[in-house]
């Protein structure tokens, strides 16, 4: 089969799930298009930040005049760490109305005082920080007995629904696992029981010898287009050695970690000349108490964008009734992310 030319289906051994693609469609869909950059001129602090140094936030709490990073707990926090009053299940109708009580907590991250900066555009020693505040709070949240799993993530652009530009990302933490991680963990833990090895580590290793969908890579971490990518830029980041989270790493691993989200950022910043919108999310071994050997660290990032600074992919009709489906194929747009300079494209402006 070439899956260049025939609308195929390919397997995502992560998530068990399968997407349809139809690559007869779109060849090059950026091919002739300029784009003319999309320079948001923030200021370095705003006063009506909510995240900016010295501002107050809803309820009244101030902000400290913080110089890296600055964590609190959500003051809108989807889930609460109280124990709850009496029943903790309901289970009606034979079990066709259930429901389960939901503990953990919630908290926003600022990865730099600047309102005006993002990943891509911020030092390595400084994205550095931002990976030990993650690393401190997967291991802080994560010994609590009431919390089994830390999802550490970030939305970046109001067209993922991100209240504000200043650089931030969150912390949702709970005692139940959630399904996408779960369901990413058993696939690993079968694949590991039935081969001895990891099946995210296998998977590097191949397509570190393929190359096609390598986006980047350094000595420590390597970024990719998932050969079952869904998203038309998604991409994955994932450690040369096999590791379960964060808290695991060397300081040479923290640095190449660090230099390989910098690097990314830049990259989608300039494949449209814009500030790249996206959900990125940690996937790590659950704080179950438990040793977790078949797992690997992994970074999900999920954006929007297909054809311009403003074109996006639309999760709708068929893909919302059926399946997922894509045109322009991983291949592809790994290639196009690979050619793209590593010098963020203001810095070449100037
Ligand atoms: P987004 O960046 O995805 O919009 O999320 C920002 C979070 O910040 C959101 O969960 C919280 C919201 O509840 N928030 C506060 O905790 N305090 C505030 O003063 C405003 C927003
Ligand atoms: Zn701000």
């Amino acid at each position: 089969m070439n899956l260049n030319e025939n609308p195929h289906r390919r397997y995502n051994p992560l998530s068990g799930e399968w997407v349809k693609v139809s690559p007869h469609r779109t060849k090059r869909p950026w091919d002739g298009q300029v784009e003319d950059p999309v320079i948001d001129d923030l200021p370095a602090h705003d006063s009506g930040c909510y995240l900016c140094p010295g501002n107050t936030r809803a309820g009244g709490h101030k902000n400290p005049d913080y110089k890296e990073t600055f964590i609190f707990d959500n003051d809108f926090a989807a889930l609460l760490p109280e124990q709850l009053k009496g029943d903790t299940e309901v289970n009606k109708a034979g079990g066709l109305v259930r429901a389960s009580a939901d503990r953990g907590l919630c908290r926003v991250l600022c990865f730099s005082p600047r309102h005006d900066l993002t990943l891509a555009r911020m030092s390595c020693e400084e994205i550095q920080t931002v990976v030990k505040m993650w690393t401190d709070q997967y291991e802080e949240i994560g010994s609590k007995d009431f919390i089994n799993h830390v999802q550490i993530f970030e939305n970046r652009g109001a067209m993922m629904g991100c209240s504000n530009p200043h650089p931030h990302g969150q912390i949702w933490a709970e005692e139940a696992i959630p399904d996408l991680p779960a369901r990413e963990i058993n696939n690993q833990k079968a694949y590991f029981v039935k081969k001895g090895s990891q099946m995210l580590s296998d998977y590097l290793t191949f397509e570190l010898g393929e190359k096609e969908r390598i986006v980047y890579q350094n000595d420590h971490f390597a970024v990719l287009v998932p050969f079952w990518a869904l998203w038309p830029f998604e991409t994955m980041i994932l450690p040369k050695r096999n590791i379960s989270s964060l808290s695991e790493m060397t300081d040479h691993e923290c640095a190449s970690l660090a230099e390989a989200i910098r690097i990314l950022g830049i990259k989608y910043d300039n494949l449209f000349s814009t500030s790249f919108p996206y959900s990125m999310g940690i996937h790590q071994a659950p704080t179950d108490g438990e040793e977790h050997p078949e797992l690997t660290l992994h970074f999900h990032y999920f954006p929007p964008l297909l054809r311009s600074a403003t074109v996006k992919k639309f999760m709708v009709g068929y893909e919302l009734m059926a399946m997922a489906q894509r045109d322009i194929t991983s291949e592809l747009s790994a290639a196009r992310l690979r050619e793209l300079p590593e010098v963020h494209f203001r810095d070449r402006l100037k």
